[in-house]
Order: structure tokens, then C-alpha cells, then sequence
């Protein structure tokens, strides 16, 4: 009896909680409506069966618990039970498989007025690519991806040139317009999901996966990866930000091409290069630059002030202690931050950019 009342209150507590949980679906931000309704028909479906299924449990535990004189009997298998069980069962899997099957179809046909945009998944950041006027991509060879051409364009084919490199993390989108989004990963398998939009598909190392839709609400939205790819997939993150006609434009025009890029990177001083590859490199994914608190250390003052390390000792952030920490980021950690940095293979020249930059977010001189 008691088992019977046990299972009971757990499926009325289940029946509540559905509907009083605080974490209820985000608000739709794309045309993908028919998503939603796949996922309440499924949970419908499930939802009835585990209702059902409970129910019965509850019935069975009451009418046939234990009494005096009463005994369990053995009964040969039941041909005619199993067959109306697997027909069930049948049923049920085609119910849930096919409304899913429909809308997927329609999720990877991208229709002809679609635009591109390309996203660029590493561990553990976000790079993004537009196709430039031509609306043709520039081939790619992951031979020909460096610091420069992070996306490994190749600077023969015309279609690239006037490609647009976005610098940062951050890819705007024109509201209502169809877009299909081009998925490369360049190391391990990541997923591109923007839970407002619907849209979630995995990033394969050798392969493009694609899929399409069409933003239709203003704002800012979160792009996380949500495929395990390292210690530091939780910080994998980017942001969608969908706007008009208008603030697109502006955006688009403070964008770099390609050439553009090829270009700056031949005259750029070491500040420059020290930007670039800390924003290519991922380094802004856990270090912030304007004194926000982030997962890392902020560079913000960073280089000649005196930190507070694990073992209570203190450092002070000059040059070596700064290489030091790129290249063997576990040797000194400092006070209230994880263990979580992987030590980065930069060249020479490459560390010199980096720390050039790092100065020059500091305010502090250290005296010779
Ligand atoms: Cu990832």
C-alpha cells in the first residue's frame, strides 16, 4: 500500500512540476515554430505513456500485493500479449520518429533566397566568415590556416578575396532574412546551438554540415557549443546579434575582407598582431580586456601589478612571469582562478606580439 502511494504522489509531483518549473523553454527566435511543436508532441506522447505506465504500476502494486493464503502462479509465455506489445511499441517509436523526420527535412533544405554565413568551431572559440559580394566562398586547405588566414582561404582563388572575415566572437544577422550557416570544425567535434533559434547542429572535423533559418526577433542571443569538446567547452560560447537593415549595414562596413586582411597583416605593428592572435587564438574566451570579471585572469592593468598566487606566495606580472604563463600555465596559478588554461605552442615573435599587447593594456610601468 504504501509502495502504491509512493508512486502515486511521485507522478502527481512530476504532473507539477512540468508545469510550475522554473526552467521553461526560451522564447522563439526563429522561424522554427515546427520545432516546438515536434517537441510538445513528443513530450505529449511520452508524457501520456508515462502516466499510463505509472497508473498501471500503482494499480498492479495495490490489486496484487501481498495476502495470507495468496500465491504467485507461473504462466507460459504469451504469444498473443507480445504481439500486441510489439505493435504498440511500433506504433508508438512511429509516432514520435516521423512528425521529427518531417521537420528535419525541411531544417537541412535550405530554400533558394538563403544567404550564408560560415561558422568556424576550435577549441575553445568561434570564428566567422561571410561570403563577400560575389556571395561565393573562397576555397579553403587546412594547410593554409595560420595566424593570419585563420580560416585556411586560399589566396589564389578569386571567390576569396573578397571574402569577410568577422573578427571577435561575435556574428550579426540581418533580421528576416533566410540564412543558411556553413559548419567547419578545425580540431574536434563541437555543435553550434543557439537555443533561441531552434537551431543545433554538430561541427565535424573533415566535413561541413550546414542548416538554415531565418531570425525573426531583434536582439542578442548566445551561441553555445554543446558538444563536449575539452576542459574548456563551457566557455566555447559567441553571440548572435540580429538587427535591421540599417545597423546591419553599419556593422557590415567596419568588417575586413579577406585582402584586406592578407594585407594589414604584412604592415600591422606588434600591438596589432598581439590582438589579432589573442582574438584568433581564443585567448579572449577566458581573459577579458576591460576588467570584467572572466574565467581567467583580466589584462586590464594586468602587466606590472603584483598577484596573489595559490601557494600564498606573491608574483609580480612582468615579461617572464607573463611567458611563463602561456607557455606553462599550471607553474604559478594565481589565487581563485581554476586550473583550466592549456598551455599554447607560440612562436618566438608570437609571444613578443602577445606581450606587446598585454602592455599595452596596462597602465603599470615596471622599472628597470
Ligand atoms: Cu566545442
Amino acid at each position: 500500500m504504501i509502495v502504491a502511494i509512493i508512486f502515486a504522489l511521485l507522478l502527481f509531483a512530476s504532473v507539477v512540476f512540468h508545469f510550475v518549473s522554473p526552467w521553461q523553454i526560451s522564447p522563439l527566435g526563429s522561424n522554427w515554430g515546427t520545432i516546438d511543436d515536434t517537441l510538445s508532441f513528443t513530450f505529449l506522447v511520452t508524457g501520456i505513456f508515462f502516466i499510463a505506465i505509472v497508473a498501471f504500476m500503482i494499480f498492479c502494486v495495490f490489486k496484487y500485493q501481498a495476502k495470507p493464503g495468496r500465491k504467485s502462479e507461473y504462466q507460459r509465455e504469451d504469444k498473443k500479449l507480445e504481439g500486441r506489445l510489439i505493435w504498440i511499441t511500433t506504433a508508438g517509436i512511429c509516432l514520435l520518429l516521423a512528425p521529427g523526420l518531417i521537420v528535419y527535412s525541411d531544417f537541412v533544405h535550405v530554400p533558394d533566397e538563403a544567404v550564408e554565413f560560415e561558422a568556424l568551431g576550435e577549441q575553445w572559440t568561434w570564428s566567422f566568415r561571410l561570403p563577400g559580394e560575389d556571395q561565393m566562398f573562397g576555397r579553403t586547405s587546412i594547410n593554409l590556416m595560420d595566424d593570419i588566414n585563420n580560416f585556411g582561404i586560399d589566396p589564389e582563388d578569386s571567390n576569396g578575396q573578397d571574402d569577410i572575415i568577422v573578427m571577435g566572437n561575435q556574428m550579426h544577422l540581418l533580421l528576416n532574412q533566410p540564412i543558411k550557416v556553413n559548419l567547419r570544425s578545425k580540431d574536434v567535434l563541437h555543435d553550434f546551438y543557439v537555443p533561441e533559434f531552434r537551431g543545433k547542429m554538430d561541427l565535424i572535423p573533415g566535413q561541413i554540415t550546414y542548416f538554415w533559418f531565418t531570425p525573426t526577433v531583434e536582439g542578442t542571443f548566445d551561441l553555445a557549443c554543446a558538444e563536449y569538446c575539452g576542459v574548456g567547452h563551457y566557455n566555447m560560447r559567441g553571440q548572435m546579434v540580429v538587427e535591421g537593415e540599417q545597423d546591419y549595414g553599419v556593422w557590415l562596413a567596419s568588417q575586413k575582407t579577406f585582402a584586406q586582411v592578407l594585407a594589414g597583416g604584412e604592415g600591422e605593428g606588434l600591438v596589432e598582431q598581439g590582438e589579432r592572435l589573442a582574438l584568433n587564438r581564443g585567448c579572449m574566451a577566458c581573459h577579458s580586456i576591460d576588467g570584467s570579471p572572466a574565467l581567467g585572469p583580466g589584462w586590464k592593468d594586468m602587466y606590472g601589478r603584483y598577484e596573489k598566487l595559490t601557494d600564498g606566495s606573491e608574483v609580480l606580472v612582468d615579461e617572464a612571469y607573463l611567458v611563463e604563463s602561456i607557455v606553462e600555465p599550471n607553474a604559478k596559478m594565481v589565487e581563485g582562478y581554476p586550473p583550466v588554461m592549456v598551455a599554447y605552442d607560440f612562436s618566438e615573435e608570437q609571444l613578443d606580439a602577445l606581450l606587446a599587447y598585454m602592455v599595452s593594456l596596462s597602465s603599470n610601468e615596471i622599472a628597470n
